[in-house]
């Protein structure tokens, strides 16, 4: 589950019209003066764009947050629903940058202040201008190698993950809980390592993984995480154990809802720009959820999600990787010395072949550790997407 306060940026586009990317970087000079570069003003009560129109192609949002709480920035499909583009965490008096290359359509733009809810939206035009920001030519084949290869990653990890599902829903409807508990981590690694493609569906994440702290007032807690409680109930509280039927009902919808996500990620294609933000968008899970221990608040296998989240945004980097090598061979070897540096951090926890410790065992210095090299490869991975499309 992504944190509340967070979103994810990548984005499949296949029925609907609106195919679009972002990522953090400055304007470039000509964008102020050809409409390409929109005004957003975020306060307590208001989401102010200095223009409800633009050509499509490279869009340049800038967004100031003028309130007294953190705010973010949303840009959805027609829908409303599907998240085209975002920007987290815009502290107050703060202001970023998302760049975003929109087809023509229509989106709605939200400002999120104090981070919950649907947020102040309203309407934004994109009217075609022929400008559609492509790659050049001499990497359009490697662009086009790399997106082919993450869609592929993309699907065997959902066709793995609906198979383990399978496979812990039965454990856990015949009461057979340890074997569940053993599942439990492994197979969510699959759902892990793509979350955000199945976060961009707006309405299975909820349904889905849903973390009990995140609920919102009526939404009725399904999915993982309420059978991670009922599997790991806790001692200090009390708790009733769901009876075989409510078992049942909440392993066959958490069953339907993953066919349905794997039918849908079947359709999907993905662009250089949706990849590379969704590297970035896999390290904020880790920075918000799982390097805190919220993401298993009952198992503590956050260590799994992490490596998970890790793996997804490696295969991203690596799948963009000869693009990159010739656009900012140092940035680069910088993305790449920081993910290793990670990965080794995280290998002192591992336990057997695919295991980790129990979150429960790292101490503070260790999580201050881990959080910090999480932050040194998100900083230069956030400018990826940047680096790969100019
Ligand atoms: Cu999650």
């Amino acid at each position: 589950m992504k944190n509340r306060r967070l979103a994810a940026a990548l984005v499949a586009g296949v029925s609907l019209p609106a195919l679009a990317a972002c990522t953090d970087n400055s304007s470039s000079s000509s964008d102020a003066t050809d409409g390409r570069t929109i005004a957003v003003t975020s306060s307590s009560d208001a989401c102010d764009l200095s223009s409800d129109t633009a050509p499509s192609g490279r869009l340049v949002f800038t967004i100031k947050n003028t309130g007294q709480e953190v705010t973010e920035f949303y840009l959805y499909a027609a829908d409303g629903k599907r998240i085209v583009a975002e920007v987290e965490n815009i502290g107050p008096g703060l202001s970023r940058t998302l760049v975003v290359n929109a087809d023509a359509a229509t989106y709605v733009p939200a400002c999120k202040p104090g981070m919950k809810g649907t947020g102040i939206r309203s309407e934004l035009t994109v009217t075609e201008s022929g400008g559609s920001g492509k790659a050049s030519a001499a990497v359009q084949e490697q662009v086009d190698q790399a997106n082919a290869a993450y869609r592929e990653y993309v699907e065997d990890e959902s066709g793995q993950l609906l198979a383990g599902t399978r496979r812990f829903v039965a454990a856990y409807t015949s009461g057979d809980d340890a074997r569940a508990r053993t599942l439990y981590p492994t197979v969510r690694v699959h759902w892990e390592r793509i979350e955000p493609v199945a976060e961009s569906f707006g309405d299975l994440d909820p349904k889905m993984d849903a973390r009990e702290a995140d609920l919102e007032a009526g939404q009725k807690w399904t999915g993982w995480h309420r059978i991670e409680k009922d599997l790991w109930p806790p001692s200090d509280q009390p708790y009733t154990a769901l009876t075989k039927a409510e078992r049942a009902t909440y392993a066959d919808q958490l069953l339907a809802d993953t066919e349905t996500l794997h039918g849908r990620i079947g359709k999907l294609t993905f662009t250089v720009d949706q990849i590379g933000n969704g590297a970035k968008s896999l390290l904020d899970e880790v920075a918000t959820g799982k390097v805190t221990g919220e993401e298993e608040i009952w198992s503590h296998t956050d260590l799994y999600d992490f490596q998970a989240n890790i793996d997804g945004a490696r295969v991203a980097f690596e799948g963009l990787r000869p693009v990159l090598k010739q656009k900012d061979p140092a940035l680069e070897s910088e993305i790449a010395d920081r993910f290793t540096a990670l990965e080794s951090m995280l290998a002192q926890y591992r336990v057997g072949a695919d295991g980790f410790v129990s979150y429960e065992k790292l101490d503070t210095t260790q999580v201050k550790q881990l959080s910090d090299a999480v932050n040194a490869l998100s900083e230069p991975l956030s400018k990826l997407t940047a680096a790969v499309t100019l």
